[in-house]
């Protein structure tokens, strides 16, 4: 059972029409009163730039106003409304009201793992709403570049329905390896840029992308998202990850998601860094729509449904792809990791050593 009881009168009518696949907690009961709190349009509305736990920053006629959700929506403010939304607003005395959400295009989710659990079962975190962009961050060096980190992120872009541009920041450090690694995302039509944020490499070609867009950095801690959203609002206000010396600290790693509009209709929100991203719910079978090179050729598997997985290699096009290079190595090693979390199954190393071994 889905888990979106709680927030499903808040969602979008295009997210609600897809397949719910995060299992787990039910945060709380669905209040029919508030079935009009999303509404298709306002001339007026604020945007949500920061959430806190029972308030949000919103930014409303150029100012920054503190607001908190109308009464009778009976749940804290860090469950309904993400960095990005439009909301109403209303003031009643010297307090600010968000009394009505606006319709939402894209709602930026992922499923984080509940250690709390000893069963297999995960939370959906939203992150963002509206984004028509996102900027995965990788880096060249601390930390290293892996592919596998980009190859989950663009499934959960994917399945939200916004699109993805690659940043390799700190390309002060960049090697061939790097390059050679980018290169198999060229190939699948996305995207790829390489910035610097102390060499003021890239920047320029960054703006161009996001340009009238609603954007968000994405990526591992460290990588670099809030120096290159400093470098593109082209001030420092947006604390970094400084290492001071031995001690190691002193470092300003994001906590909360922010919204900055760096010109007109250009928007971009830093998020906080996460380690590792969780695509355990989605089901195997699907796995494979989202390494599209997979179904290039015309030959098919021998089994229709076929997860290239434990299928006999003399049966499996996309094994004989790889070992002939038309499929990227790296992105298959990707794709059985994946597997191997969907399936509970730890086969995968073995499955790629045969592989490697033809
Ligand atoms: N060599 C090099 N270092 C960089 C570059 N951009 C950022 N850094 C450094 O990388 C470190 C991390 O940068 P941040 O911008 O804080 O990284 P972040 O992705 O926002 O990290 P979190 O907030 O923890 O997710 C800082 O010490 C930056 O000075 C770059 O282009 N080249
Ligand atoms: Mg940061
Ligand atoms: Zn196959």
């Amino acid at each position: 059972m889905a888990h979106y009881n709680s927030y499903e009168s808040f969602k979008t009518k295009k997210s609600m029409d897809k397949k719910k696949r995060a299992k787990g907690k039910t945060l709380g009961k669905k209040n029919n009163k508030t079935d009009d709190f999303v509404i298709k349009s306002s001339d007026k509305y604020g945007i949500v730039i920061e959430v806190r736990y029972k308030d949000a920053y919103v930014l409303y006629d150029e100012e920054v106003v503190l607001a908190k959700l109308r009464n009778d929506i009976n749940m804290v403010c860090n469950q309904v409304i993400f960095p990005g939304d439009k909301v109403v607003l209303n003031k009643n005395g010297n307090t600010y009201f968000i009394i009505n959400m606006l319709e939402r295009t894209s709602l930026l989710s992922r499923v984080k793992k509940d250690s709390t659990r000893l069963d297999d079962v995960g939370l959906i975190k939203n992150i963002a709403a509206n984004v028509d962009i996102a900027v995965i961050v990788v880096a060249a060096k601390e930390p290293p570049l892996h592919p596998k980190f980009i190859d989950r992120y663009l499934m959960i872009l994917q399945n939200s329905n916004i699109k993805a541009l690659i940043c390799l920041n700190k390309c002060d450090f960049k090697t061939n390896k790097e390059e050679k690694i980018l290169n198999t995302y060229r190939e699948l039509n996305i995207p790829v840029i390489y910035t610097s944020t102390y060499q003021n490499i890239g920047i320029d070609d960054l703006k161009k992308y996001l340009f009238g867009k609603q954007a968000i950095m994405v990526g591992n801690s460290g990588v670099g998202k809030s120096s290159l959203t400093n470098a593109i609002m082209n001030d420092d206000e947006i604390k970094t990850g400084h290492i001071s010396g031995k001690s190691k600290r002193g470092r300003h790693t994001t906590t909360s998601s922010k919204y900055y509009i760096w010109e007109g209709n250009s928007s971009i929100i830093d998020t906080p860094g996460i380690r590792s991203l969780d695509v355990s719910s989605f089901s195997p079978i699907e796995i494979q729509d989202y390494f599209p090179e997979f179904n290039n050729f015309k030959e098919k598997c021998k089994y229709r449904d076929c997860l290239h997985y434990n299928e006999p290699y003399d049966s499996c096009i996309v094994k004989q792809d790889v070992t002939s290079g038309l499929i990227n190595i790296n992105r298959y090693e990707s794709y059985l990791r994946i597997m191997s979390d969907v399936l509970n199954d730890n086969n995968y190393e073995d499955i790629l050593d045969d592989i490697k071994s033809r």
